[in-house]
């Protein structure tokens, strides 16, 4: 994944025709494209590999499970042609050292959550979620624009790993605060997909980030 633009779309749209718009008009201002359940299921896992084809893609199926499913789903995703899975830590340090060993390390897990449900659970374990993701040789981890100060915290746990940071726009957070804070991408979905101009959108957020840098 090309570290310029610093911003990822998480493309949760529902259909095939709506996903290939929106990357179209807003793939020039993106590193890559994060997705979800509510396209594959939609669009059936081919629009993995469909998509790799303009952009990186992140699969983020929020991978939970034992060690070996983990590494099933994983094995699926990275041979669709996603660079990189997103997998919760929660389930523990064993099921997390599968996907990065199915995943070659192309891992981020998920911390502190971004919505104020975020706070009920996983804000209480996030710093040692961000150990664990330390421990178990993932690529980065995934931290609130919704609270630049966890990101700032977190960071301090995690070294120079990645810190990859939804919750900017339709959840409140701004890019500048979530970068400023210490995170390396930004991810944004209803900004971009649901704005009447997603390219205009895009653009906009790629000028705050770049501001910052
Ligand atoms: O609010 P939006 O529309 O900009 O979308 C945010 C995206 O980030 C959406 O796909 C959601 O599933 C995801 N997300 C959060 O919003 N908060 C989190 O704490 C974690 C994620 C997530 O995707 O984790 C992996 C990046």
């Amino acid at each position: 994944m090309e570290k310029r633009r610093r911003l990822i779309l998480a493309l949760d749209v529902t259909s095939r025709a709506e996903a290939k718009r929106v990357v179209d008009l807003s793939k020039d201002y993106l590193d890559a494209i994060k997705i979800n359940w509510p396209l594959i299921l939609a669009a059936g896992p081919d629009i993995i590999t469909e998509l790799a084809e303009v952009k990186d893609v992140i699969c983020d199926l929020k991978i939970a499970d034992i060690p070996n499913t983990n590494r099933l789903i994983c094995e699926q995703a990275v041979g669709r042609g996603a660079s990189a899975v997103i997998c919760h830590g929660f389930v523990g340090e064993d099921s997390v050292k599968a996907c990065v060993e199915a995943a070659k390390g192309q891992v981020f897990v998920v911390t502190e959550m971004s919505h104020p449900g975020g706070k009920q659970f996983t804000a209480p374990v996030a710093d040692r979620l961000a150990a664990l993701a330390k421990a178990a040789g993932a690529r980065g981890i995934v931290a609130p624009a919704t609270r630049p100060e966890r990101i700032a915290d977190l960071r301090k746990i995690i070294g120079s790993m990645e810190i990859i940071s939804p919750g900017v726009g339709a959840q409140g957070g701004k890019a500048s605060d979530a970068l400023r804070a210490g995170a390396d991408y930004i991810i944004v979905g209803r900004g971009i997909y649901e704005s009447p101009d997603p390219a205009k959108a895009a653009r906009g957020l790629a000028e705050e980030i770049e501001e910052v840098l």
